[in-house]
């Protein structure tokens, strides 16, 4: 069932995703994270780095753009304190 595999994979990823925005850092709950949400989590987040970061630059974080830049180490995973 190539179709069963295609859809777990999927699931897999978007769950991923999910896990890269987390509560803690969306505070508003739009699903988004805004320069001020995210530097309540990392005050040593720059606006360029934000800039970064917001690839699509719509001036916000989704979650694609934050799984991004955990990936590339932009901002330490937020699973893990440091
Ligand atoms: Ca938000
Ligand atoms: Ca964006």
């Amino acid at each position: 069932m190539k179709n069963v595999t295609l859809v777990a994979a999927l699931a897999a990823s978007v769950a991923f995703y999910a896990n890269a925005m987390t509560t803690e850092i969306d505070t508003d709950g739009d699903g988004m994270a805004s320069l001020s949400e995210l530097l309540v989590s990392y005050p040593e987040l720059t606006e360029e780095l934000f800039r970064e970061m917001d690839t699509d630059g719509d001036g916000l974080i989704n979650d694609e753009e934050m799984a991004i830049a955990v990936d590339l180490g932009m901002l330490a995973d937020p699973d893990i304190d440091a």
